[in-house]
């Protein structure tokens, strides 16, 4: 075994990768990605005795939430860029050992995590095939640690956006710290980690809410809109990731170049914010889910930019018109560099490139239909509670979360399709895209499928849920008319379910498997505890969960 990683829905034979990535990564960026992880833990464990000590280290803060997003299933692949960021990390430990040591604190039993230093590549990689996952010899132990380590990578994702637009909020940068010193901790018993696993659903959804106001404060509430799927004529600029921020500025640099720029996956959502309707040359959606963008990319015809995951290892065909920008890399692609302060990022090259391109090549044309998060859904509340109370709509689905390259994930389609004509199928996140493209109609005007963005979107599904208990005056969330039927692929998804169970939410049905990394105690709790269940066939479910 020359690497282990289970972190996603895509894991070898859904118990873990061993010699290289199911989604390409080789064996020494993945231990490298451990390496950085317990390098992120001993930073965390020194920066919240600092800050028991009043010491207050600005780059320790940031440290962790960064290398934790690094370390999200598609995010960076380049060994250098990993390298370099153990190294930092390395130096911030040092600094904080100094600022303590000047403070007159005296740490006793720090963990290794702590405590290891290394300089030279050769030592790094040494060190790095030692801490995995597998150092966490008992089952339990190492299932509920890494349940709650791919928890709070999800919320550093998500942290890590809402601080780009200037949204930030302490208590989840300490809480993120806590989790991960936790995970050193051998005195913790499984019960304490069991705690430790809801509290990360409980600031899940702190961090969903503050990226929620992030997203709006700055961009407005995502409105019903009607997005195209075609091309024009122009050259254009492939935009995909998840990262606002980054779209707004490439499209204030684009404007009045004659290049128009298309968002791919996850990107699709920035159409239903009013302030990028204003940009005529915000020209639609191309493409579909994240999987399928080696084959889509080659089509595109002009540079792609990504901002975040998910990346997957490039065709030789694109690889010169592919560019990363922030957590993202791969080793040959280029990068675009972080904002120089309060200065925009400076996307030229990408400009220049697409000038000399071919437009893009029409994959399907059309239009498709979205921006039902919490604001929309409850403009039309009136219309939503008459539809439930004259029973024009018997059942709310929610189908978010992620969508993969598995074949067994042709299920959702199957099961969207196959849903009785009274439902309506409430997503978020690129698992959208196995149902969006469907012709499913609507009810009384209201369409079948609402989509309310991206994945941290499904925020919004749970704040409509929680209206509608309220307005129909329930005790529980779960006495309403709405079944889960979440698909899941990375960590954000995790912290997503996480999330979902701190506010109470009951049977979600997880697919298309359940995670390798629950042990079958882990996973008897929360089937106990909260009703989670897999999936089985479409017909059985839909008999079983709509009636
Ligand atoms: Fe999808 Fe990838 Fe948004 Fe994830 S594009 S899979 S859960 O990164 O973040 O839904
Ligand atoms: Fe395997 Fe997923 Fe880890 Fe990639 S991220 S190495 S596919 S478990």
């Amino acid at each position: 075994m020359s690497m282990f990683c289970y972190q996603c829905q895509e894991t070898a034979l859904n118990k873990g990768c061993t010699r290289a990535g199911v989604c390409g990564k080789p064996a020494d960026v993945a231990n490298l990605q451990d390496l950085l992880l317990f390098v992120a833990k001993g930073v965390s464990f020194y920066n919240l005795k600092a800050r028991e000590n009043g010491i207050k280290n600005v780059q320790a803060d940031s440290f962790p939430v960064e290398s934790l997003f690094i370390t999200l299933t598609n995010v960076n692949f380049d060994r250098d860029a990993i390298i370099k960021q153990i190294k930092a990390g390395l130096r911030i430990k040092d600094a904080l050992q100094i600022q303590l040591k000047y403070a007159g604190v005296t740490i006793e039993n720090a963990p290794e995590a702590a405590t290891w230093t290394g300089n030279t590549d050769e030592e790094l990689d040494a060190k790095a095939a030692e801490v995995g996952v597998l150092a966490t010899e008992n089952e339990d132990v190492r299932s509920l640690r890494q349940l709650i380590t791919y928890g709070v990578k999800g919320m550093a994702a998500y942290y890590h956006h809402a601080d780009i637009l200037g949204v930030t909020d302490e208590e989840i940068v300490l809480f993120i710290q806590k989790a991960l010193a936790a995970t050193l901790d051998d005195s913790l018993s499984a019960d304490k980690l069991v705690a430790l696993v809801m509290e990360t659903g409980k600031y899940g959804v702190n961090t969903l809410a503050l990226l929620d106001k992030a997203n709006t404060d700055t961009y407005g509430n995502p409105e019903l809109s009607s997005v195209n799927i075609g091309v024009r004529q122009n050259p254009g600029i492939l935009i995909s990731g998840h990262d606002f921020k980054d779209l707004e500025e490439l499209l204030v640099q684009t404007e009045g170049t004659g290049i128009d720029v298309y968002t791919h996956g996850e990107m699709l959502p920035a159409h239903y914010y009013p302030a990028f309707k204003k940009y005529d040359h915000f020209a639609g959606n191309y493409g579909n889910a994240w999987w399928k963008q080696a084959e889509e990319f080659e089509k595109f015809n002009g540079p792609i930019l990504m901002t975040t995951n998910c990346i997957v290892p490039p065709k030789d065909s694109y690889k010169d018109r592919l560019f990363t920008t922030s957590v993202v890399g791969f080793e040959g692609v280029k990068h675009i560099a972080d904002r120089d302060g309060n200065e925009a990022k400076d996307f030229r090259q990408i400009i220049e490139m697409a000038q000399k391109c071919a437009p893009p090549t029409e994959l399907e044309n059309g239009t498709i239909v979205g921006g039902f998060a919490h604001n929309q859904v409850l403009a039309l509340a009136d219309k939503v509670v008459d539809a439930v109370k004259t029973g024009a709509v018997k059942k709310f689905v929610v189908m978010a979360g992620c969508d993969g390259r598995m074949k067994s994930r042709q299920y959702y389609t199957d099961f969207a399709a196959g849903l009785p004509k009274d439902t309506i199928i409430l997503t978020a996140g690129c698992a959208k895209y196995r149902y969006n493209k469907l012709e499913l109609g609507d009810i009384g005007g209201i369409p079948r499928v609402l989509d309310a963005g991206q994945c941290n979107d499904s925020y919004s599904l749970a704040v409509i849920a929680l209206k509608l208990k309220e307005v129909f005056g329930l005790e529980d969330i779960n006495e309403l008319p709405i079944v889960y039927n979440i698909a899941w692929y990375e960590q954000k998804a995790v912290l997503v379910l996480l999330a979902l169970l701190s506010l109470g939410v009951k049977n979600i049905h997880l697919g298309p498997t359940l995670p390798g990394f629950l042990s079958p105690n882990v996973a008897k709790i929360l089937v106990d505890t909260f009703g989670i269940g897999g999936i089985s066939t479409v017909e059985e479910d839909i008999a079983a969960m709509i009636g």
